[in-house]
């Protein structure tokens, strides 16, 4: 929390932002997780069940790829690594070759991907609240992912399903790196992090920032 990582700067305001950007996400009626993939037995996980794990609230910083952060957000849910040890494990049953997490949004078919260890760190979380109010829809409502060692586009909003597999499964095409380290600048894939920034600095940034402060409520 005390200093920017490598490419990156503060902003002072926590925008909505993604690649859905044209996407209503409609919350569906069962709030429900959907766990397949390669596992032994594909099953759900009922929103009731995540509220009887413990409770953590977190202050962490966010970057988004384009070079943007935003310090010091207060989330609150609970740790990914519980809801895998203590959900996920005994019923689903991933297979040992499943090394990497794949989260699928309900906007339009966003996912992302995790190499297992990376999602978890004790710091990853599946968030429903943000500086103390419950997330709103353009923050990823009901359910979100919170991964901030990794850039932005791994902390999947409107969390639908967790799916099990490899590196195989490629979120973003070329451009998400299957890892997606801050420190490491591991902005995308076959490209070096410096590139990236260059680029995503001078284009994507402004162009993006301007677009999505038109579409703060997706409602
Ligand atoms: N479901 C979903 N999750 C998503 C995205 C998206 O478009 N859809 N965009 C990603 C990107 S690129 C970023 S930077 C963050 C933005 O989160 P925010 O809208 O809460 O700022 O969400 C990530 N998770
Ligand atoms: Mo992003």
């Amino acid at each position: 929390m005390t200093s920017l990582p490598p490419g990156q700067r503060a902003i002072g305001e926590f925008p909505r932002f993604g690649t859905q950007i044209r996407v209503r996400p409609v919350v569906p009626d069962r709030l429900v997780l959907r766990v397949g993939g390669d596992v032994e037995t594909p099953c759900e996980i009922d929103f009731a069940e995540l509220a009887a794990l413990p409770r953590v609230e977190q202050l962490s910083d966010f970057h988004c790829v384009v070079t943007w952060s935003r310090l010091g957000l207060r989330w609150s849910g609970v740790r990914f690594a519980d809801v895998f040890e203590r959900l996920i494990a005994s019923r689903a049953r991933p297979r040992a070759r499943a090394r990497y997490v794949i989260f699928r949004g309900f906007d339009g078919g966003f996912f992302c991907t995790l190499p297992l260890e990376d999602a978890l760190r004790p710091n990853v979380l599946l968030a429903d609240r943000l500086d103390g109010k419950p997330l709103t829809l353009g923050h990823g409502a009901p359910l979100r992912v919170v991964a901030p060692d990794h850039y932005g586009y791994k902390s999947c909003k409107h969390l639908a399903a967790i799916d099990f597999g490899e590196d195989s499964i490629r979120g973003v095409g070329l451009i998400q790196h299957p890892r997606g380290r801050v420190a490491a600048e591991e902005r995308g894939r076959v490209l070096p992090g410096w590139f990236y920034r260059v680029l995503n600095s001078r284009v994507l940034l402004p162009a993006l920032l301007a677009r999505f402060r038109k579409y703060q409520d997706p409602t």
